[in-house]
């Protein structure tokens, strides 16, 4: 059974939004059954943590002899041993490895800009000037990508490792109120949150989380 690493008490509060959410939905989704350890900011920069992880963060992936870390590398990795994140035709399937890389490469970076000046640089003196820049490289991407999800379910045919990877980043932006903008993107989210392999992964997140509260 894999072993994945989490925050022993996510920042989030239980919102899904840390890196092991897409893990964890990625081995739901195959039906892989997964043990969590959890651990703490100072634990992450220990050298056993190093050992798997060389930036001391989360999620890490082990499973025998095999460690991973990168999330985008983790939830290739399982999609690629376990059926139902790829499909098997050889340029679908290469196709929804791309949308995975536009997921982590083409809108992830404007979205954490954005989500990380929001979060932690509200009281700089430039952070309402450079706000409207933020959120507008944010809304070019989401623009093109709503002309793509508008037209079908998914983003190529049949869900893939693809939607995955997108849905997990797009939901950085729920308190953003840039999803509200554009309403292709927002039922996109939701038609994947509605999924049952999400729900179990977001509760086992969350159960997490609030455990940790009553500690
Ligand atoms: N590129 C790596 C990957 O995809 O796996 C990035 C991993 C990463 O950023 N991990 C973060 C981490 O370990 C947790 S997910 N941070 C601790 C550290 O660097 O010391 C990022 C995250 C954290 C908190 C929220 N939040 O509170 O909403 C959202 C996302």
């Amino acid at each position: 059974m894999p072993t994945i690493t989490a925050f022993e008490s996510s920042p989030d509060r239980g919102k899904g939004q840390a890196r092991d959410m897409r893990v964890r939905w990625a081995l739901e989704e195959v039906g892989q059954p997964y043990d969590v350890r959890l651990l703490s900011f100072a634990a992450m920069k220990q050298p056993a943590h190093r050992a798997l992880h060389p930036f001391g963060q989360i999620p890490t992936y082990e499973d025998g002899d095999l460690t991973l870390f990168e999330s985008g590398a983790i939830v290739l990795h399982i999609a690629e041993r376990h059926d139902g994140l790829l499909p098997k035709d050889a340029n679908a399937r290469a196709r929804a490895i791309a949308w995975m890389f536009a997921a982590l490469s083409t809108m992830e970076p404007p979205i954490v800009e954005l989500t990380m000046a929001m979060l932690f640089e509200r009281d700089r003196s430039w952070y309402a000037e450079r706000l409207p820049s933020l959120q507008e490289r944010v809304r070019i991407r989401l623009g093109e990508l709503s002309r793509r999800v508008g037209k079908t379910d998914w983003l190529d045919g049949a869900f893939s490792a693809g939607d995955l990877m997108m849905v997990t980043v797009l939901r950085r932006l729920n308190t953003s109120g840039l999803l509200d903008e554009f309403r292709d993107i927002a039922a996109y989210v939701a038609r994947a949150e509605a999924r049952p392999a999400f729900r179990r992964a977001f509760e086992a997140q969350l159960a997490v989380f609030q455990a940790a509260s009553r500690s």
